[in-house]
């Protein structure tokens, strides 16, 4: 079942100057910082708030670490802006399974890693009216945190 916005990832060419712009405009701070070499990112996730499920909802700034990465090549396309919207559940496996059941294509068999050690998965925009979306669990669904930020 999925039971919140997990985040929204938004496409950036300079991580850091976008960083500081979330800071100085609204005063969100960054919970955790990575880079997945598999997702070909640097990211950065601000914590927003927590949810009635016990998890929590960020934003998710990406910035490409290489050309060939999907970031790499949306930007190229349409600049910067929203990339992905990600639901949160507890059962990612699952999930994935029932929507491919229901003819979405999922682009992984299996879940990947994604932040603070979640497991990822997402599905292909051309089946979700033009959104990439992405189904995650934390690495710790009890708590929602999935890790120790930074
Ligand atoms: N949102 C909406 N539509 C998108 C999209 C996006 N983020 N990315 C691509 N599309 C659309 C394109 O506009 C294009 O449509 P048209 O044919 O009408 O022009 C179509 O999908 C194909 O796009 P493409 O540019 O040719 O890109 P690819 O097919 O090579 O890749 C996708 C698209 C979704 C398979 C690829 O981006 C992918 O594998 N994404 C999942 C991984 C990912 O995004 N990782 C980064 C985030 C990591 C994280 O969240 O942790
Ligand atoms: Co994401």
């Amino acid at each position: 079942m999925l039971t919140r916005i997990d985040h929204i990832g938004i496409a950036c060419f300079d991580l850091d100057r976008t960083v500081e712009f979330y800071r100085a405009t609204y005063g969100f701070e960054v919970h955790h910082t990575e880079t997945n070499e598999e997702q070909g990112v640097r990211e950065a996730m601000l914590r927003i708030s927590g949810t009635s499920d016990g998890g929590a909802s960020y934003l998710q700034l990406l910035e490409p670490v290489r050309e060939d990465s999907p970031v790499a090549k949306w930007l190229a396309k349409n600049g910067e802006g929203v990339h992905h919207i990600a639901f949160g559940t507890a059962d990612v496996d699952a999930d994935a399974a029932a929507v491919r059941d229901k003819g979405v294509r999922v682009l992984y068999d299996e879940p990947r890693t994604g932040s603070m050690g979640s497991r990822i998965t997402f599905l292909h925009p051309k089946d979700c009216h033009g959104v990439l979306t992405e189904l995650v669990t934390a690495r710790d669904p009890e708590s929602g945190t999935g890790g120790h930020g930074h």
